[in-house]
């Protein structure tokens, strides 16, 4: 019998499982819990958050600018390395290259871990104002705002000489100020009223580069990145002499905010609980918890060795204890005379639809000491 997900129909593409997890191939790391994502495309849900959501940003867009900016939600998200890495200028030795950051399929082949992997074909095709929304998919932390699928709109706007000539800026900081400016307004059309504030930090592909905090649950929350976008790359896609700006939206994270959704989690649930509480068009609804069920805590402590990574602990984690994991935390770390460095990490375990039995948790625990021991070299304290 064949898994459910064993074949799936992606952008007009057909994939086979074998396809891209082929456990005999020492270059793939795609886990199961994480090929069985591939193609839900929640973002491509008129009633889910994420799809309400994707629906009021190209509204925002339809109505405040005055060119189309074309739509593409159907993009496969299995990507070359040049597309995913190469095309967007990221140096060769960066880490989020490595397999500690990125899903490969094969060698050449990686699930894309952002929107921007979609840039230069688009460009190549002619497109000079664009949105491209999608899953994307990285090796990552585990807390509240973290997931290792999630979803992101990029957008891309390309500005010829004569549209900053009158301005008496040179092309990059116009472009920098009009990306500011239709972000904000993209904030105040989502959110009306929100705290916001502008960060300054480096992307390979831009240049100046800025990410967007939001306040919300009692903490800064970065919910994109965006810039100008570095020559090169219009250059090398037929757009000398031009200038573009292109931010990344994560999804998730402005659906928290927009729709008051504590866990990132959430958002794959299947409870009616959750679901029916979202409907298309429908943008003022706050989500209403039903009732929280209470965490449960269990601190576990280990040598490391050197090859420890806490990517791969959250990957070996949430492989046992999936969608009941809520946060991996390291609470404690210290190494001894002989050189030995000891890491204590704290596991809440949480279902966001039922409370869990002392038992139930007990034994999850279990499988994951077992697990953590048995495939990442450490030494259980
Ligand atoms: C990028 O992915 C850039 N490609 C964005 C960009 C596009 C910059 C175009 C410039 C020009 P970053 O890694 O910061 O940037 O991710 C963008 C957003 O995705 C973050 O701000 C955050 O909102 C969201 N995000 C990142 N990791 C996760 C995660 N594990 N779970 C949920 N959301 C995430
Ligand atoms: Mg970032």
């Amino acid at each position: 019998k064949l898994p459910l997900a064993a074949l799936l129909e992606i952008g007009g593409v057909k994939i086979a499982k074998d396809d891209v997890v082929r456990e005999s191939d020492p270059a793939n790391n795609v886990p199961d819990s994480i090929f069985s994502k591939i193609g839900l495309q929640l973002h491509r849900r008129d009633n889910h958050p994420i799809g309400i959501l994707k629906n009021t940003i190209y509204d925002y867009f339809d109505t405040n600018f005055p060119a189309k900016f074309a739509k593409f939600d159907d993009l496969c998200p299995i990507v070359s390395v040049k597309q995913n890495f190469d095309d967007v200028l990221v140096p060769a030795d960066h880490v989020s290259r490595s397999y500690n950051d990125t899903y490969y399929v094969d060698a050449q082949t990686v699930l894309r871990c952002h929107t921007s992997a979609h840039q230069a074909e688009l460009l190549r095709k002619g497109h000079s104002h664009f949105l491209v929304t999608g899953d994307v998919y990285r090796r990552d932390s585990i807390d509240s705002t973290h997931y290792p699928v999630f979803h992101q709109m990029e957008g891309f706007r390309v500005f010829s000489p004569d549209e900053w000539a009158g301005s008496g800026m040179d092309g990059t900081s116009y472009a920098a100020m009009d990306l500011k400016k239709s972000l904000e307004g993209l904030a105040k059309h989502l959110f009306g009223a929100v705290d916001m504030r502008w960060v300054d930090t480096y992307f390979p592909f831009t240049n100046p580069s800025f990410e967007l905090e939001i306040y919300f649950q009692e903490k800064w929350m970065e919910v994109l990145g965006c810039g100008v976008t570095e020559q090169e790359i219009l250059k090398r896609n037929g757009r000398m002499d031009h200038v573009a700006w292109a931010f990344g939206l994560g999804l998730e994270r402005l659906a928290m905010v927009l729709f008051d959704i504590p866990d990132i989690r959430l958002f794959w649930s299947n409870d009616q609980r959750f679901t029916s509480q979202f409907s298309e068009g429908k943008l003022g609804v706050k989500f209403k918890s039903f009732s929280k069920y209470p965490p449960c805590y269990k601190d576990m402590s280990f040598w490391i060795s050197d090859a420890f990574t806490e990517n791969n602990l959250c990957e070996v984690v949430r492989g046992i204890a999936g969608d009941l994991v809520e946060e991996v935390k390291l609470i404690d770390n210290f190494t001894n005379k002989k050189g030995m460095t000891s890491h204590c990490y704290r596991i809440a375990y949480r279902s966001m639809e039922r409370s869990l039995t002392d038992e139930e948790i007990n034994q999850l625990q279990w499988s994951v000491r077992e697990a953590v021991q048995n495939k990442l070299n450490v030494i259980l304290r």
